[in-house]
């Protein structure tokens, strides 16, 4: 049947003056397909798309209430301009043609006085419009554009594999063959639905395995179904991948003809290694030696085997040795380019016009942390950001050039950036700010104008799952629209051609069907058919190699090393843990980890939806119940925690699922339903607790999101 056909019978299944239209969920990194059902331009039903390889129908709870967040009456209406200082929560409506005026001549003003590089750039994780940003950056002239994933989620993986084998690998969940043992390192898909993939190819995949392998220091619904749950101290995952590689090695449980013929550096790599023991990692990882040693070896003997990684390996700030260390698993084992392991993308949307080209090598080199992060700024980023500690200092120093303006699209940034009380007040030195969202937010109310920003289905946009893989191709078209608000991607091209600029100027739909020539169609054809799926090609290396500079992935990194960072992986203390800072740990006793996600919100987003917020009325902190009766805290008392940085509270959640010594905190926490303009922002973020000061990772600028030293105690 061809498209329009099947168009017109799902229509007529839904009933006269419904046109049902396919589109992808981008409430969350993954892309479940959708059905949209609109009647008279509105939005009346959101099912999963039955056909669709990534959810086959389903949707999660976040997917689920999507009507509720299109038509949430809290949704940002038009756009408006701040009445009094900055903070006041005194907004007066304007038009967006004032908006857009008033934006481009403050930009141009500033430009003018203190270079384009004053102006810096911001949005949020994995956004649909990420690549715009800096885009626009680059049309304008400044390298400052920056993302909270850039150095600490995603793309110190992104980048570390780039380098080393060439291109990124993902879990082959679209292909006819499941993985027989997955190892979970730092990640807990099955709530998060993280880096492209959804929660439900997750859940499937776990369904087929046979073996299952956790590592987390919580104990979570995978830990309790794993055959082998290692339950590490936070921050110590080098120390235990090194420990796995040493027993991988050491038993000879690797592909032997793979690693001689498709690896460089495998005998460096064995000399470096031998020190790394199970029992010299048992004492710091709080894991049992036996227990490293069963890991390796259930690794490595099953086949085909899956390395699920998460965001917890990127938040201390020595993470591109740890993504270094635990990539060489699945290498060594060679479940690499084979089906149901990890595999290379099919790469099915075509480049992006980024317009890298119109910014100068000068300005390449200003870009804040490029000197010194050249993972994350520099060479050897492949999409290269500025550092956000370094950006956030020249906004309140002016060293080593003053930031004045910051443009925020979708990012709640006194919630998700590290150590809030300073990213407050870096905010508050700027001489203009603007912050696109779908709704009011506590950094919303600190910007000079305030932007409507359009939701998932309000636009049009391609979805490449996974990202950077590109295995599947989605559309993402606009079913209706809402109020005055814009997709960000409008909102660029509208700025460029008021400001003049000499590119991003052309209309959104001309750029989406560039990228889509070698899939021969255009977006309109590709948003009839929903999506395409390329079917995977195993072993592409057999024919190409791998593009690194000795064809072969490096386990002794010859980039790396030219730019002046350890070739091999090691280990290294968290700067505040109980091993690196005694002193700390004598006032704050405990380990503190944040973050884990839950399966009702995405980060800082849809608190203000009740059908979600109902699940998840308060924040909670894990203690373990011994721990909690020392210091006479109940289950479900309001708790402090602190670190050398602040303090916030949640509610205690007592389990013996978290060690005595560990306490774990949500992250993202802020309270809509309070009042404005801070609307609860300084109770229950984590991020008060967080450090964004040196030391950093020092390829990628990394800073300490978990495995601090923190102390609690109840609060009233
Ligand atoms: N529903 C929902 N989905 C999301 C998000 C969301 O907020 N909600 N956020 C999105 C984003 S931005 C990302 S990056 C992904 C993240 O998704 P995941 O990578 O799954 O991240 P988390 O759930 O934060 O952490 C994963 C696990 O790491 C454990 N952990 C904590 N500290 C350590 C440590 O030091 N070492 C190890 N090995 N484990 C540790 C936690 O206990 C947790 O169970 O999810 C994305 N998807
Ligand atoms: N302590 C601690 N801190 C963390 C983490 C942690 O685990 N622990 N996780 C870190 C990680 S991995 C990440 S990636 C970051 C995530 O940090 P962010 O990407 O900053 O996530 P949010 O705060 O949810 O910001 C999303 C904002 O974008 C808005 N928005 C949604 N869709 C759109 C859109 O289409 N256009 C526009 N203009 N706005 C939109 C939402 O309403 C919301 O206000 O947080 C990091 N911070
Ligand atoms: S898993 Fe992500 S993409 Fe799928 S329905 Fe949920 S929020 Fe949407
Ligand atoms: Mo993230």
């Amino acid at each position: 049947m061809n498209h329009a056909v099947l168009e017109g019978a799902r229509a007529a299944q839904a009933g006269a003056g419904t046109r049902v239209l396919k589109s992808v969920c981008r409430s969350c990194h993954g892309g479940c397909g959708t059905l949209l059902h609109v009647r008279d331009g509105e939005l009346i039903k959101v099912e999963g798309d039955p056909d669709s390889p990534l959810n086959r129908g389903r949707l999660c709870p976040i997917g689920t209430v999507t009507r509720d967040l299109v038509y949430h009456p809290d949704r940002l209406k038009y756009p408006m301009r701040r009445r009094g200082k900055r903070g006041s929560g005194e907004w007066d409506r304007i038009s967006w043609d004032e908006a857009l005026d008033e934006i481009s001549e403050r930009l141009l003003a500033i430009r003018a006085q203190y270079g384009a590089e004053s102006i810096a750039l911001g949005t949020g994780t994995g956004r649909h419009h990420i690549r715009w940003v800096s885009r626009f950056g680059n049309a304008l002239g400044t390298p400052n554009w920056c993302e909270p994933g850039f150095a600490q989620c995603f793309h110190p993986r992104v980048n570390t594999c780039i380098l080393t084998m060439g291109d990124y690998p993902v879990c082959d969940f679209t292909g006819d063959t499941p993985a027989q043992c997955i190892l979970y390192w730092g990640h807990n898909p099955v709530n998060s639905g993280p880096d492209g993939e959804t929660r439900f190819n997750v859940r499937d995949s776990l369904a087929a395995a046979r073996h299952v392998i956790v590592v987390d220091p919580r104990e979570t619904e995978l830990a309790k179904r794993a055959d082998l749950w290692l339950q590490l101290r936070p921050g110590t995952d080098d120390a235990l991948g090194l420990a796995m590689l040493n027993v991988i090695i050491g038993e000879k449980l690797y592909d032997e003809p793979f690693v001689r013929e498709w690896t460089h550096g495998f005998d460096e790599l064995a000399r470096h290694v031998a020190q790394y023991t199970p029992e010299w990692a048992e004492p710091i990882t709080w894991v049992a030696a036996d227990k490293i040693r069963a890991a390796a070896r259930l690794f490595a003997r099953t086949k085909p085997a899956l390395l699920e990684w998460g965001c917890a390996i990127e938040h201390t700030p020595k993470c591109i040795q740890t993504i270094r260390a635990l990539s060489m698993l699945p290498v060594l084992t060679n479940n690499i380019e084979v089906p149901g392991g990890w595999v290379f993308g099919m790469h099915g949307i075509g480049r992006f016009p980024s317009l890298i080209e119109m910014l100068s090598p000068e300005a390449n080199a200003r870009r804040l942390g490029a000197d010194r992060f050249k993972m994350l700024a520099g060479e050897g980023a492949d999409l290269p950001a500025a550092h956000i500690p370094t950006l956030l200092q020249a906004m309140r120093e002016g060293k080593p050039y003053p930031v004045k303006a910051f443009l925020v699209f979708g990012n709640n940034t006194l919630t998700t950036y590290a150590n809030s009380a300073l990213v407050y007040e870096s905010l508050m030195k700027l001489d203009f700010m603007v912050n696109a969202d779908l709704f009011m937010t506590p950094t919303a109310e600190l910007a000079d104008i305030v932007l409507p920003a359009a939701s998932w289905p309000e636009l049009d946009q391609i979805a490449g799952l996974p990202t950077i893989a590109a295995n599947v191709v989605l559309g993402q078209q606009r079913a209706v629209r809402v109020h005055e608000c814009k997709a960000d991607e409008e909102i660029f091209v509208e700025l460029a051609r008021r400001m003049k600029l000499d590119g991003c100027t052309e209309p959104v739909r001309e750029v989406l069907d560039s990228q889509l020539k070698g899939l021969g169609l255009t977006f309109q054809e590709l948003t009839e058919r929903g999506f395409v799926n390329i079917p995977i090609q195993y072993k592409k290396y057999e024919e190409k190699g791998f593009r690194t500079p000795t064809g072969k992935i490096e386990l002794y990194s010859t980039r790396m090393e030219q730019m002046g960072y350890a070739p091999l992986p090691y280990y290294e203390e968290p700067p505040e843990s109980p091993l690196s800072a005694p002193e700390v740990a004598s006032e704050y006793p405990l380990v503190l980890t944040t973050g884990g996600r839950i399966p009702f919100f995405f980060n800082s987003e849809h608190r203000q939806i009740e059908r979600v917020r109902k699940a998840r009325r308060e924040p909670r902190a894990e203690i373990h119940p011994d721990t909690a009766a020392a210091l006479g805290i109940a289950d479900g008392d309001w708790m402090w925690v602190e670190t050398r940085r602040g303090r916030m509270k949640q509610r205690a959640k007592l389990t013996t699922g978290i060690d005595p010594r560990v306490i774990n905190a949500e992250h993202a926490w802020w309270f809509p339903e309070e009042d404005g303009p801070e609307y609860g922002v300084w109770k229950s973020n984590v991020n008060l607790l967080t450090d964004n000061q040196p030391p950093y990772d020092p390829a990628m600028g990394t800073y300490q999101l978990r495995a601090l030293l923190c102390r609690v105690g109840k609060a009233d």
